[in-house]
């Protein structure tokens, strides 16, 4: 499981600022219009606790802090619980929170207590990833590139599939591969024909998984997967958009799905 650190997290705010502002950009809609668009959801001023879990690799640094900056850029009402775990859990519902965030090193969940709805984080970041990159105002094309097809990469596969685009697939992991060419139909990536693609949704834990050859002048690169798919001269050699946030997005997107 690839955790976050306390670096990916530093300026929060400025990281999502940014992010939302190429978002724009791109789609036409800020991060808040495209949650609602995927999920026919706003915000009423759910009341999020955020708990904080001490299990496996433990508490990580800036990782509480930037859900509670997280989700009042979004307009909820949050709080970070002062007890952690079971105890933090109890002081949560008790404070009145409508939804909890808590997340250990294998599932990051947001639970509405009110409507009983859950999410994964990893799913939610695919589909809102997937999305933004769907929404790429700058092309006709309905060709799209999935590098990388686990647990946030699939979701995001099955979403483009569903929204009619070609979509073009590539993992290092020839099962995970075959399993998404034989389910959902997509077409493995020949890398031996290149091909320049104007959209890319990318979700691995592995710098530069994009090469070249792959790569059309302005094209969308949306990505959350850390670290970045390019490096900063590809990125700047071909002017890509690249939509890349380390939390935020993914959480929008978890707490648009519960409401
Ligand atoms: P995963 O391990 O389930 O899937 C990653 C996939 O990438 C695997 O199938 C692996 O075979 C493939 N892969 C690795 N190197 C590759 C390469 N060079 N070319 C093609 N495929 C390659 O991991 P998961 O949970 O899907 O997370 C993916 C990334 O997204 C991780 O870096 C994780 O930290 C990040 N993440 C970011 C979030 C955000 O909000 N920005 C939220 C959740 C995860
Ligand atoms: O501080 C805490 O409460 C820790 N238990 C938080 C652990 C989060 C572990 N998960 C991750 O770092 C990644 C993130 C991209 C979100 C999903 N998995
Ligand atoms: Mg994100």
């Amino acid at each position: 499981m690839a955790l976050l650190t306390p670096d990916d997290l530093k300026d929060i705010n400025k990281q999502l600022q940014e992010a939302d502002s190429i978002v724009w950009k791109v789609t036409g809609l800020d991060i808040k219009g495209v949650c609602k668009a995927l999920y026919g959801t706003s915000p009423n001023s759910e009341k999020v606790g955020i708990v904080p879990v001490t299990s496996g690799n433990g508490i990580i640094g800036n990782f509480s802090a930037s859900l509670h900056a997280i989700t009042q850029y979004f307009g909820f009402d949050s709080f970070v619980t002062n007890m952690s775990d079971v105890s933090g859990y109890y002081e949560a519902v008790r404070s009145g929170a409508d939804i909890i965030l808590m997340a250990d090193d294998h599932t990051f969940l947001a639970h509405n207590l009110k409507n009983g709805k859950i999410a994964n984080n990893q799913p939610s970041t695919g589909i809102i990833y997937a999305e933004i990159a769907s929404r790429n105002q700058k092309t006709d094309s309905k060709d799209v590139l999935v590098v990388g097809l686990g647990k946030v990469g699939f979701p995001g596969a099955v979403h483009l599939v569903h929204k009619g685009f070609r979509v073009y697939g590539y993992d290092t992991d020839r099962t995970l591969l075959k399993r998404a060419v034989s389910s959902l139909g997509i077409i493995p990536l020949d890398i031996e024909s290149p091909k320049k693609f104007s959209t890319i949704f990318e979700a691995t834990p592995c710098a530069n998984t994009i090469p070249e050859t792959l790569i059309s002048k302005n094209c969308v690169l949306s990505t959350p997967g850390i670290p970045c798919a390019i490096s900063e001269e590809l990125r700047l050699k071909y002017d890509v958009q690249l939509v890349m946030e380390p939390l935020g997005i993914g959480t929008a997107s978890m707490l648009y799905s519960v409401l």
